[in-house]
This record gives C-alpha cells, sequence and structure tokens, in this order.
C-alpha cells in the first residue's frame, strides 16, 4: 500500500493564482434558502469550491445549517453531516479519526478525504469553545474548522452572542428611552485566542468573502498543512445587521478598511497580514468606523459618543496591542514596571 497515513499533508491542493484560475465545478449549489445578500452561504460555496470534491462537510445548528437543509432539498453535493449546535470540535476530530481507523484496518480505500466542521459564532465561539480547543490539541488527525460569523444567533432571530459587536440591536438588546445601549461587552477575539492558545494547531486565519481567492487559497492552505486547523470568517448578514442586501460586498471591505476586521494568518507561529490589512500595519490610513457602522440599521440608534468610544477600541487593537489587530498584549513600558517593583 502507498504511504498514505495522512499524519500530515493531505490532498494536493495548490493556491488559485488569480480568479480566472479557480475552477468551475461547484460542491455547494442551488436548492437553499437562505436570505438575499447572505454572505455565510457565499462562504459555504467558496469554501468547499476549495475543498473538493473528496471532501466531508460537518455543519453546527444555525443557518447554514437550516436554511441548506430544508425538508427533501439541499445544495450540498458533498458529504454533509449535521451536528449538535455545540458540537462542530467533536465531529470534526471524531470524523477524522474514525476515517484514520479505518484506512488503517483497511475498511476502506486509503486515501486523502477532507473534513470539514463549519459553527456558527453562537454554536462555535460561544457553545462549541471547549470541543473546537480540544479539537486543536490533537495534532494526529486532520481537520478543518471554519466558524462563520455573523455576529449573532440568526437563526433563532437574531439574538446576541459573544461575538456581537458592541452596542449593536439584536432582539436582546434593542435599544431603549431608559437605556440606549444594553450591548456593553466588546467582541471575542475567538482567531487570536486560537492562534495564541494551541501549540499544536500549525494554522490559524481570518477571512470575509469580499476577498474570495484570498479566502479559498486559505482553506486550502489549512487542509493540507497537516493536523487541525481553524478559520475564522466575518459574514455580513442582512437581515441580522439590517442593510440593503446588495450592500454584503462592500460591508465586507469595509470591516477590513476600518480596521475592525484584520486579515491575517498565523502559520507556525508567523503572523502573515493580507490585502488591505497589510497596507494599515504598514501605515495606511483606515477609514473611520462610521462608515461601516452608519450603514447598518443595527446601529441606527448611536449617538456620537458611541461612535467615538467604538472608534477608539479599534484605535488601541492597532496602535496598543503587542501584534496589532492579532493578539492583545502589552508590554508594560519601563516607568510602570518600575512602580510595580515590591
Ligand atoms: C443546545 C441547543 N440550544 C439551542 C438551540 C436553538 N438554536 C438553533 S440554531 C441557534 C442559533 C445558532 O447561532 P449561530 O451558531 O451563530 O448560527 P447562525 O444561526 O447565526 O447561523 C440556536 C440557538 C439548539 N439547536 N441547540
Ligand atoms: S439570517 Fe443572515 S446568516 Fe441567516 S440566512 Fe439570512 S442572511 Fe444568512
Ligand atoms: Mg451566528
Amino acid at each position: 500500500m502507498a504511504e498514505t497515513t495522512f499524519g500530515n499533508a493531505t490532498q494536493v491542493l495548490e493556491p488559485f493564482r488569480g480568479i480566472k484560475k479557480v475552477t468551475i465545478e461547484e460542491y455547494f449549489t442551488s436548492g437553499h434558502r437562505t436570505c438575499q445578500g447572505c454572505e455565510s452561504a457565499l462562504v459555504m460555496k467558496l469554501m468547499v469550491k476549495a475543498a473538493g470534491p473528496r471532501t466531508i462537510v460537518l455543519g453546527s445548528t444555525g443557518c447554514m445549517y437550516v436554511a441548506n437543509t430544508t425538508y427533501y432539498t439541499t445544495p450540498w453535493v458533498v458529504p454533509w453531516m449535521h451536528t449538535q449546535l455545540g458540537s462542530s470540535g467533536s465531529a470534526a476530530l471524531g470524523t477524522a479519526a474514525g476515517l484514520k481507523s479505518l484506512m488503517r484496518k483497511g475498511k476502506m480505500k486509503a486515501e486523502p478525504i477532507n473534513v470539514i466542521a463549519f459553527c456558527g459564532d453562537g454554536g462555535g465561539a460561544d457553545m462549541g469553545l471547549g470541543a473546537i480547543s480540544a479539537t486543536l490539541t490533537h495534532k494526529e488527525y486532520n481537520s478543518l474548522i471554519l466558524l462563520y460569523d455573523n455576529e449573532s444567533y440568526a437563526n433563532t432571530d437574531i439574538q446576541l452572542s459573544g461575538m456581537t459587536p458592541y452596542g449593536a440591536h439584536t432582539t436582546f438588546s434593542p435599544p431603549g428611552k431608559v437605556h440606549r445601549l444594553i450591548h456593553k461587552r466588546w467582541k471575542k477575539n475567538v482567531a487570536g485566542l486560537m492562534a495564541a492558545g494551541h501549540p499544536e494547531c500549525r494554522y490559524v486565519a481570518t477571512v470575509c468573502a469580499s476577498y474570495a481567492v484570498e479566502m479559498m487559497n486559505k482553506v486550502r492552505r489549512a487542509l493540507t498543512i497537516g493536523g487541525p486547523t481553524f478559520i475564522h470568517s466575518l459574514d455580513p448578514c442582512p437581515k441580522g445587521w439590517d442593510y440593503d442586501p446588495m450592500l454584503s460586498h462592500e460591508l465586507g471591505e469595509l470591516a477590513i478598511e476600518t480596521g475592525i476586521f484584520p486579515l491575517y494568518e498565523v502559520e507556525d507561529g508567523v503572523v502573515k497580514y493580507y490585502g488591505k490589512t497589510k497596507a494599515i500595519v504598514e501605515g495606511r490610513p483606515r477609514k473611520p468606523v462610521r462608515e461601516y457602522l452608519l450603514k447598518q440599521g443595527r446601529f441606527a440608534h448611536f449617538t456620537e459618543e458611541d461612535l467615538a468610544y467604538f472608534q477608539e477600541k479599534v484605535d488601541q487593537q492597532w496602535d496598543k496591542w503587542e501584534i496589532p489587530g492579532v493578539v492583545p498584549f502589552r508590554k508594560l513600558d519601563a516607568a510602570q514596571a518600575a512602580l510595580n517593583v515590591k
């Protein structure tokens, strides 16, 4: 038998060198019922296009489960399985381990098969964080966990998650006359957390479907580097964010241009910035966050004070963080350190 332990690199998935080189075949096609302008559906399409036909997709409960598997219809061309809301990590690890075992025992043909588990921000960043973290410690099993982040529990009518931005209007945080802002917690930094805290995970990246080729190439890298990997995609959601569906692509671009969502990868501990994020790191001015926020109804109640606070928090992530946009640790300056000496 050929060398097929697949402990490391799986299939040959070279990066697409430009849009004209992208393959035509689709593995997420017609038959879904997502909203018009749903970027998460585009993420599914690009993700599995990059992965190719020898792929198993596992998906936790949420819009990308419910709207994609309405009774008797589905857009999935590749094998697909639903898993419980907090279980994308367990599903990825179990499936990768099962495949490896069956191949080792000769019960199925030994060949590289991609295992991708997706989860929403609610299922992944809140409920399923522990299982994803555990999966990222098992370097002997190849899998990709893709967290599609529409910044709410969208499928159950836009409840607030740990990744909902500060101040946003959700069904759990409606602005009122007494309290203008109900949600006052800053969004979790999940990609930074995964990259900083999982030494066996060789690849963590952030993506946005507005930059489709870059996104597909990061999926390809994640699937071929070996071991468990993690990708976080920011997905504009017309229903939850309350904007005209034609703005989805533009809002994705603005999230990057304002510096709210940085595009980067961490491969074997080395940070590499991409596209407009790279330009920002190299000194290009960021667009004001108001250009992004005020296009969305969920921030329509924001005052100048709220916009200023949001801007200040984003400024900090670029000006104060030890690794800008990625990891928020800061070194004590010398004067402060001296004061702390007992
Ligand atoms: C254990 C459990 N609790 C609650 C639910 C109800 N539920 C189904 S989908 C969903 C929202 C999931 O949000 P997210 O993971 O962000 O995916 P999205 O719907 O935004 O795509 C919830 C709360 C469930 N299916 N299982
Ligand atoms: S609610 Fe948002 S994530 Fe869900 S299908 Fe509609 S646009 Fe997509
Ligand atoms: Mg969500």
